[in-house]
């Protein structure tokens, strides 16, 4: 997402989603919001990840996820990252399609389930 260089803990998740045989296209960091959405429009992905390493960029997400929810409202969105260690679940208690998972164990258990 944009203004989040960390993008080792995103490569993780892509990954455990390949391992699982789902397609992923890696959009690496620092992703602008308005290419994400054009992204979107254009591949009609069944899921979109982010991650969030860096607490003061929260106010960032929330825009990308007021975005996202309102133009694709029935599309699944995965957050997660040590950001939210410091605080910000709540924040996305309030968009129905959205979640937080904790770590790859919790996306693993999240992706079996919708197996
Ligand atoms: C490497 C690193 C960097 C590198 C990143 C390089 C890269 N290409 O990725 C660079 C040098 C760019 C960097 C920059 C900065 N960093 Co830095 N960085 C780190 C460091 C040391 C490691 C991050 C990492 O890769 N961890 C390993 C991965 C695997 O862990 P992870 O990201 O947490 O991901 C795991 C889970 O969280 C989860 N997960 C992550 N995302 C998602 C998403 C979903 C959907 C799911 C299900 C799970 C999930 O799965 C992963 C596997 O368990 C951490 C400290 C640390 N020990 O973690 C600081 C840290 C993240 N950085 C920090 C900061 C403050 C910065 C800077 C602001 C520093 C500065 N003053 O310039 C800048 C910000 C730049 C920016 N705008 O993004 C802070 C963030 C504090 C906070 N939480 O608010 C940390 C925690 C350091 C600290 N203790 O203060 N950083």
């Amino acid at each position: 997402m944009e203004n989040e260089h960390h993008q080792i803990g995103a490569r993780m998740v892509s990954d455990v989603f390949e391992l699982k045989g789902w397609d992923v296209l890696f959009l690496g960091a620092n992703t602008p919001k308005k290419d994400l959405l054009e992204y979107i429009q254009e591949t009609s992905p069944m899921v979109v990840c982010i991650s969030l390493s860096i607490y003061f960029n929260l106010p960032i997400l929330q825009l990308m996820l007021d975005d996202i929810t309102d133009q694709f409202p029935d599309l699944t969105v995965l957050t997660g990252g040590q950001a939210f260690t410091r605080g910000g679940r709540e924040c996305i208690l309030k968009y129905k399609n959205v979640h937080y998972l904790s770590d790859l164990p919790s996306l693993e258990n999240y992706l079996n389930a919708t197996n």
